[in-house]
């Protein structure tokens, strides 16, 4: 298939880029450095220094033999973004190309105009590059987990049917986010919905968790491969900054009372979650949302889960409740369905101990490099 990946030098795009390539999908990769640009101005660099999308598909094809093409542009800008669909004619687009982090989006006007227009200006964009040139693509979109929030009933896959006065309907499961970036991705859900049922897109939305991990099969092949790996307050995710800090020897920083509860997965299990999507495509006019995640933890559940890993490996991991610097629920009910990828065929990398160890091991080889003037919170909700 031709695949075109949106954001193609993130986290998850560029794992996303190799695993495509490997499996012999004709692979095209856009990005325009944004988030590396914001993480250098907010002093929040990755903790391997990762080369750029030319040099690493360069390197990649070395090892594999297999091409992905690299587009340096910002999908922001329609014409960029035209061009590149109409050249390529994706039979796939997976759309990573946003702005991700919830601390970034809360830090002032400048960083929360600049989430928002990023973020909806290239859904929309895609969206009628698609509708206009390459109708039949099917455009996979990572949306979050976090769109639904915490509420105090069970999360359904995305739709809830209602009934009312003795009639009822599938709407939308209700969306209530808890950071602007958040947000803006429920304003995407409700967008795609739009297109999809007037124009007759073919949309898969992920309503995603957080994401750990740095090991995949291609990246395992060459450190050099490895994804951005974030650790500090505002890029770095829950799981990944625990197993930072359980090697700088920081106490685990769990905000607040540690009862905020979200449903994770393993890296790996985004390729997966993604290719399942890809091979199962939707109809016309159809707008599927799947909840990816494996296993749901509070943070402190996942703050023991590290510190039994590291202890068992000689370290003397220490956990601290420090001031939420957010505004969030830190006990509450959560109970999320997420049965649709295993129906599909995803097969769970669980967060074992030995998954722990092994990141905690890569992390340790560059022990030097961590700053630890990043890990504690910089951005507080105000
Ligand atoms: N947390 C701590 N201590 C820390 C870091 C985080 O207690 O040092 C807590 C947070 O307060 C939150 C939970 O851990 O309750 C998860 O935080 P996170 O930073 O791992 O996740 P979040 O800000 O929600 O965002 C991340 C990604 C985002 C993705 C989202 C999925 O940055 O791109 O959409 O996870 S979800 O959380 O399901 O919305």
């Amino acid at each position: 298939m031709r695949v075109l990946i949106l954001g193609g030098d993130g986290y998850l795009g560029w794992p996303t880029a190799m695993d495509m390539a490997a499996k012999d999908h004709e692979v095209c990769v856009i990005d325009n450095y944004l988030r590396r640009n914001m993480a250098q101005e907010t002093s929040s660099e990755a903790l391997m220094q990762t080369k750029n999308l030319h040099d690493r598909a360069d390197i990649f094809h070395s090892l594999c033999g297999k091409k992905i093409r690299v587009e340096i542009g910002d999908c922001v800008d329609y014409r960029v973004l035209e061009k590149l669909i109409v050249d390529f004619g994706p039979e796939t687009v997976v759309h990573y190309a946003e702005q991700p982090s919830g601390p970034y989006s809360m830090r002032s006007f400048d960083e929360a105009k600049r989430t928002f227009d990023n973020n909806l200006g290239a859904t929309f964009n895609l969206i009628w590059a698609i509708k206009e040139h390459v109708p039949n693509c099917h455009m996979i979109k990572l949306g979050t987990m976090g769109e639904y929030g915490t509420p105090n009933i069970d999360i359904e896959e995305g739709w809830l049917n209602v009934e009312h006065k003795g009639r009822s309907q599938k709407f939308l499961y209700p969306r209530q986010a808890g950071t602007l970036y958040h947000t803006t991705k429920v304003l995407d859900t409700d967008l795609l919905w739009f297109y999809a049922r007037t124009y007759g897109l073919r949309v898969t939305d992920l309503m995603q968790g957080p994401v750990y991990g740095l090991s995949t099969v291609e990246s395992d092949l060459d450190d050099r491969l490895f994804p951005n790996f974030y650790y500090d307050d505002i890029f770095g995710t829950a799981v990944n900054r625990f197993l930072v800090q359980a090697v700088a020897g920081i106490p685990l920083t769990v905000y607040g009372k540690g009862g905020q509860t979200r449903g994770y997965l393993n890296l790996k299990d985004t390729l997966q979650c993604v290719e399942l999507a890809m091979n199962n495509p939707v109809g016309k006019g159809d707008m599927r949302i799947l909840n990816q995640f494996t296993e749901q933890f509070s943070v402190n559940e996942l703050a023991r889960r590290v510190q039994l890993a590291g202890n068992g490996m000689g370290l003397d991991v220490k956990i601290k409740s420090i001031d939420n610097p957010r505004k969030e629920m830190e006990d509450h009910y959560y109970n999320a369905a997420h049965s649709g990828l295993l129906e599909l065929g995803l097969e769970p990398h669980y967060m074992t101990d030995e998954v722990l160890v092994k990141i905690m091991e890569k992390v340790i080889q560059y022990k030097e490099l961590i700053d630890i003037r990043k890990i504690f919170p910089r951005v507080k909700w105000r």
